[in-house]
Order: C-alpha cells, then sequence, then structure tokens
C-alpha cells in the first residue's frame, strides 16, 4: 500500500526542496496527501508549491500556508525564491489551500491514527505548533522523518569541513527543533536524515545527463530549476560563509523524503540526539556565538532513528529513473 505522506516544506531557496515535491509525484510508492510549506514568505512557498504540483499534472494535491515567522528569531528569504517556477503574473494568481498548514496536519493525523507519515524539509516550525496545539497527534503520527541536524561533521577529501557544525533546518527555528525532539515520539517513529549522509549524495554526472536529455515535463522542469541555481547558490553560500570550491547538485530532500517508504539506501541506527547551546566560534564574523542549536549523540538510551551511512550512487541512479520516468 502506498505511503501516505505530508511533506513540510520551505520550498524555493534551495533547489532540493522542489526536487522533492517533483519525485513525489513519480512514486507511485507514495500518495502525496499534502504539501505544508514553513519559515519565511510562505504564500509565495506556497504558490511555489502549487506550481510544481501543476507542471507535474497533480494540481488537486493540497498546499497549505504554514507558520512563516519562527517561533524564535526571523526566517531570511533571499529574493530569488521561484525563478524559473513561477511566471511574473503565477505570483498573484496561483491558488492554493485556504486551511493553515498546522490544522491541515492535525486534521489529517487525527482523522487517520497510525497512517500519516510527515517529511520536513525545512524548520520544523509547523509540526512544533501542531504539537503544542493538539499534543494527540505525537501518538497518532506514523513517523516523522525530519531532513536536519548534523551528527558529525562531513570532511572533503583534504579533510576540510564541509559540513557547518549548526545545521540550517533546525536553526531555523531552534526552539520548534527542541519541541519537536523532547515531545516524546517513541524512537522508532522518530527518524532523522541529517547532512552525514545528505552531504554524501550528489546528483552524479551521467544521471544529469540523462535527465538533460529527457523531455518528460517533470524533468524539463528540473532542468530548468538547476540552469538559474549556481548564481543563486553562490548567493546564499557567501551569506553565510561556507566555501564555494566544492559545491555538488546535493539530492538532501529526496533522499529524506525517500526514507519515509524505502530504507533500502540509508543504514539507520538507534542513537541518542540530544540538543545543546553551547559556545561557538564564528571566523567570519570574528564573533562567539552562544545561540546556536547543536545536535549531539550521547551515550544514552536511544530517542530516534538516525541516518548514518547512505548507498549514494545508488539512489542518484533512483531518483534520475523516478525522474524521467
Ligand atoms: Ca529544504
Amino acid at each position: 500500500m502506498a505511503e501516505r505522506i505530508i511533506l513540510d516544506t520551505d520550498i524555493g531557496t534551495y533547489y532540493d526542496d522542489a526536487f522533492a515535491v517533483l519525485f513525489a509525484t513519480k512514486c507511485p510508492e507514495i500518495k502525496l496527501e499534502g504539501v505544508t510549506t514553513v519559515y519565511g514568505d510562505t504564500d509565495l512557498r506556497s504558490k511555489i508549491a502549487a506550481k510544481l504540483l501543476k507542471v507535474a499534472g497533480k494540481p488537486n494535491v493540497p498546499v497549505c500556508k504554514g507558520v512563516g515567522v519562527p517561533l524564535k528569531g526571523n526566517a531570511l528569504m533571499f529574493g530569488f525564491e521561484g525563478e524559473n517556477i513561477l511566471e511574473e503574473d503565477e505570483r498573484e494568481s496561483i491558488k492554493y489551500s485556504d486551511q493553515p498548514a498546522d490544522d491541515f496536519i492535525i486534521e489529517k493525523i487525527m482523522q487517520n491514527p497510525g497512517e500519516i507519515s510527515v517529511v520536513t524539509l525545512g524548520a520544523v516550525s509547523n509540526v512544533a505548533v501542531a504539537m503544542v496545539k493538539e499534543p494527540r497527534i505525537i501518538e497518532n503520527i506514523k513517523q516523522l522523518v525530519m531532513m536536519a541536524a548534523v551528527v558529525i561533521p562531513v570532511l572533503d577529501p583534504k579533510s576540510v569541513m564541509r559540513s557547518p557544525r549548526e545545521e540550517y533546518n533546525f536553526n531555523n527555528d531552534p526552539v520548534a527543533a527542541e519541541i519537536v525532539m523532547n515531545s516524546g515520539i517513541p524512537k522508532e517513529r522518530l527518524v532523522l536524515v541529517p547532512c552525514d549522509v545528505t552531504l554524501r549524495t550528489p546528483l552524479l554526472d551521467q544521471d544529469w545527463e540523462r535527465i538533460k536529455k529527457s523531455n518528460d515535463p517533470v524533468a524539463k522542469q528540473v532542468k530548468s530549476i538547476i540552469d538559474v541555481w549556481p548564481p543563486q547558490e553562490f548567493q546564499i553560500y557567501i551569506s553565510v560563509g561556507i566555501p564555494t570550491e566544492f559545491t555538488q547538485v546535493w539530492l538532501h530532500d529526496p533522499l529524506a523524503l525517500t526514507c519515509a517508504f524505502d530504507k533500502r539506501f540509508v543504514k539507520f541506527y538507534p542513537m541518542h540526539i540530544a540538543t545543546e547551546y553551547s559556545v561557538t566560534p564564528i571566523p567570519r564574523d570574528m564573533v562567539i556565538a552562544t545561540d546556536i542549536l547543536r545536535t549531539v549523540p550521547k551515550k544514552k538510551e536511544p530517542n530516534m532513528m538516525v541516518g548514518l551511512q547512505v548507498d549514494a550512487e545508488r539512489f542518484s541512479n533512483y531518483f534520475t529513473d523516478k525522474i524521467i520516468s
């Protein structure tokens, strides 16, 4: 039976959320119950999601606007969101559901106890708000799969650290991350897909060539997103102080989504992951930060399943097969 999934996403800023939505429409293993948007301009993000679903021939999948302002801090938008996806007039005209994302999540889970998986691809604000509003979703959710966190920082072949110690999604709303991580979801149903595996999973060159040659509308949309990506990536990396030399097309979000219905590609371990704030020197700013959320493994009773190894080549092939199918 198809896995019933709500995809919760900060679509628009990085390309891989868009890839995940498009990929979801090509997987018969998934029944996409809805797409909920989070972080920053969630109206714009909802329009981007609705447009992609239309391109993929799934205009009836509901899209719900979620929490834009994090429970702590402010959201950052870069200004290029929606480029090569939305036509100028579509920034006004595209419609999506009136139901707020947190209510949609609560309603779906409570009407279908034990059947709905939620996959988060951004800050976890919507899930945190939904849990506070209706704590019974914690026992009634089938699983929560989160693309978030870094457990052991990833080094490049020259031993330069190329993953941040502080991961983007959780730190875009650390208060929400703490609510969700400490909610009491049993470990079998709380699945973490961290940078440890996603930053090892690029779209391989030979697979990229296959996508470029395809005439499938979804493959063409993937191609047009990547066409405008390099300057956008440069802008993001420079603004957060990440070196730009070793960038690739990472499949963070499609990999996390796949882990909700097919655990062949990532090996999971039961672990205890704690949340901590510790003193962090930030060389680019010459400051010491004290408000960065860290996800630290502890030698304690496991509280979640953590993906630590990935069959990256096989996943790139699998992703591509679906996109061009
Ligand atoms: Ca994302």
